[in-house]
């Protein structure tokens, strides 16, 4: 028995090729980072991974039952475990799979029939010695299913870690997990605008329900009355005429003391627009509700709201509990609104936030505020890294660490106001 050593592009495409050439039972016994290729002495070369690994010998039980090893052992070399040791299953060993399928099938079955088998269940050995998979790897992966993140999300967190972690970091799972909330962190923007500190006209669009108007109502008060000192703060609706909705702001608008207009076209906005934005500082345009699905009323709202001109700040605001195949129909039907950031409202209601997580990532949408309540106007924060970890299921967030990691990457720029 002797130690061999392969290079490949990465951790798995080695594994992949060691399996091919020496089948299913090899073990890794180290692994290191190298450079590959490239001319002139390692121009143009490619990061790339060795692996040392030996092929076990075939156990066999003597009369005791204690295992013994038949073959010699490596000269030079430790026979350390590989990373797939303790509670990772056994191998299966193909020799044995091989004789149990003869024997079930006894003296009926056909050679054929025993020679299809064997090699469907040495495929099935190949594939899985091939995906290589750690233990605590599949747990990871067990976690963020759990969380609702979407398989392209899973993936590549789980291909990162395979190329990028070392053996013995696999093996600990509490730096496995912190390791995964810190790209889980790092996948979440957070919007850094630089907006002007008055004469702002803030838009909130999005679907039925989520919440745009009370989001509305407590940025109001925000900017109204928690800012020091505060500012003058005006609401206009497009959403005059449903029952209930007038009523609503209104009284957001009455107990606050904030002047509110109602518009249902392009011309009365722009007339709003033009009178108050020079005496008012925050300017907060609540829309009606929209089904993504509706694209013609979806282009009316878009035309009034064209009105606002382009020195508007447009916010999609979303329900943190939306389904991840609706968020990203969302996503792309508001986008003719040309929103710069998202409001993610209900935090409060779920506790599986993977979905947004994985779609806002994979979009490279930034996130600006998060609502987690129903009270005005205390239930909304500027959005933090924090907000989004420590609400995910299963994993253990050291919260200082993981502030400390993320603040300097949210500095205050974004302001209330
Ligand atoms: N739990 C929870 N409920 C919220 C939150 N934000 C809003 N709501 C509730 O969600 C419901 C809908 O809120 P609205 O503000 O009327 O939603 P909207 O988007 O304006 O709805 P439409 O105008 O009908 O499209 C209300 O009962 C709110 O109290 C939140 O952060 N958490
Ligand atoms: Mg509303």
């Amino acid at each position: 028995m002797e130690c061999f050593v392969e290079q490949g592009t990465s951790y798995r495409d080695c594994l992949g090729k060691i399996v091919a050439k020496y089948g299913p039972r090899v073990t890794v016994v180290r692994q290191r980072s190298i450079r590959m290729g490239g001319i002139f002495g390692g121009l143009f070369s490619r990061e790339g991974v060795e692996l040392e690994f030996y092929i076990p010998p075939v156990l066999n039980r003597n009369a005791a039952g204690s295992q013994v090893y038949q073959g010699g052992s490596v000269s030079g070399l430790s026979l350390q475990p590989g990373p797939y040791k303790g509670s990772a299953p056994a191998p299966l060993d193909f020799e044995e799979e091989k004789k149990k399928i003869l024997a079930a099938n006894g003296r009926d079955s056909t050679q054929q029939t025993i020679l299809n088998e064997v090699r469907e269940i040495k495929e099935k050995l190949e594939a899985g010695a091939g995906d290589g998979e750690h233990p605590n790897l599949s747990r990871v992966k067990e976690i963020l299913r759990a969380n609702d993140f979407s398989d392209s999300y899973i993936k590549g967190i789980i291909d990162r870690a395979r190329g990028e972690l070392p053996l013995d970091l696999l093996e600990n799972f509490e730096a496995l997990e912190e390791k995964t909330l810190e790209w889980i962190g790092e996948s979440i923007s957070i919007y850094r605008g630089n907006s002007p500190q008055a004469n702002r006209i803030l838009v909130l669009v999005g679907p039925t329900g989520v919440g745009k108007t009370t989001t509305v109502a407590k940025l109001a008060a925000v900017f109204g009355y928690k800012k020091n000192p505060p500012l003058a703060v005006r609401l206009i609706t497009i959403d005059a005429f449903r029952i209930g909705a007038k009523a609503q702001i209104e009284a957001y608008g009455d107990i606050m003391g904030f002047p509110v207009s109602y518009v249902d076209n392009y011309r009365d906005l722009k007339k709003e627009i033009v009178l108050y934005s020079e005496e008012t500082d925050i300017i907060l345009v609540d829309t009606i509700g929209k089904s993504p699905k509706d694209a013609k009323n979806l282009g009316e709202m878009k035309e009034v709201l064209d009105a606002c001109g382009p020195r508007a700040e447009v916010y999609l605001v979303l329900s943190a509990g939306t389904k991840t195949s609706d968020l990203g129909e969302i996503l792309r039907h508001f986008e003719p609104f040309n929103y710069r950031s998202v409001v993610l409202t209900k935090l409060d209601e779920t506790s599986h936030l993977g979905n947004v997580i994985s779609i806002l990532s994979e979009k490279g949408k930034a996130v600006s505020y998060i609502t987690d309540g129903q009270k005005v106007p205390d239930d909304i924060k500027k959005a933090r890294v924090i907000h989004f970890l420590i609400n995910l299921d299963d994993f253990k967030v050291d919260r200082e660490k993981m502030e400390k990691r993320f603040s300097l990457e949210e500095d205050d720029q974004f302001q209330w106001g």
